[in-house]
């Protein structure tokens, strides 16, 4: 492997100088855009659950009192939309899905968000285990705001952030790889964005 500071490599600019920023895209800064498919849906915690169902040896199920009681992770990441901006260092706080999947057995090779609101994504399952992925419900050390997925979302920092389901409320093992909301509109099916993944063919 060739040895090579990276502050050599490129212009000048903090973006390239890091490398943190992939193909295409552009560092926001302080910003956070809201992009929702539709309203922003508003659960009260006390009608709140999140189930993982599908092909599993038994479905489980929390409240929002039984998920709160779950052992919680802090997470900093970097994230991507594909609309091209990037946020770095994004401060998070939830229960990683190594936890939530533990719970169950399972044979699938999928996983299908679902959320308040009819949206959905699918994953590898594979990409959202070992501390791929998290159900977050803080940001910033503050409850998530409804209209960033509050109470709680999925945060899939690795692949695009429409991988990152706002409202989830389920997690739906399959054998089979099941297009999602944006994967069927014509948006990649897995979306990695250093491979610029954005629609399907790329
Ligand atoms: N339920 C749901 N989740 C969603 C979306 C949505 O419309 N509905 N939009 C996705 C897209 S395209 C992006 S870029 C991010 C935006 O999250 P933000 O609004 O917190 O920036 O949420 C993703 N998750
Ligand atoms: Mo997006």
């Amino acid at each position: 492997m060739t040895f090579v500071s990276r502050g050599f490599v490129g212009r000048p600019g903090a973006d390239r100088d890091t490398g943190k920023l992939p193909p295409g895209q552009y560092d926001i800064g302080g910003g956070f855009p809201v992009l929702s498919a539709g309203p922003t849906p508003r659960t009260a915690l006390e009608d709140w659950d999140l189930t993982v169902t599908g092909e599993v040896a038994e479905p489980v199920r929390w409240t929002w009192r039984e998920f709160q009681a779950l052992p919680r992770e802090d997470v900093t990441a970097d994230i991507h939309c594909v609309t091209k901006w990037s946020k770095f260092d994004t401060t998070w706080s939830g229960v990683s899905l190594d936890t939530l999947l533990d719970a169950v057995e399972t044979a699938a090779d999928y996983v299908i968000a679902v959320c308040d609101g009819g949206y959905t994504t699918n994953l590898p399952l594979e990409d959202v285990v070992d501390g791929g992925a998290w159900i977050v419900d803080l940001y910033d050390d503050e409850p998530l705001p409804a209209e960033h997925g509050g109470p709680a979302r999925l945060l899939v920092p690795h692949l695009y952030f429409w991988k990152s389901a706002k409202w989830v409320r389920g997690l739906r093992l399959s054998s089979t790889d099941e297009p999602g909301f944006w994967e069927t509109l014509g948006y990649h099916d897995y979306g990695d964005p250093w491979r610029e993944q954005r629609y399907a063919g790329d």
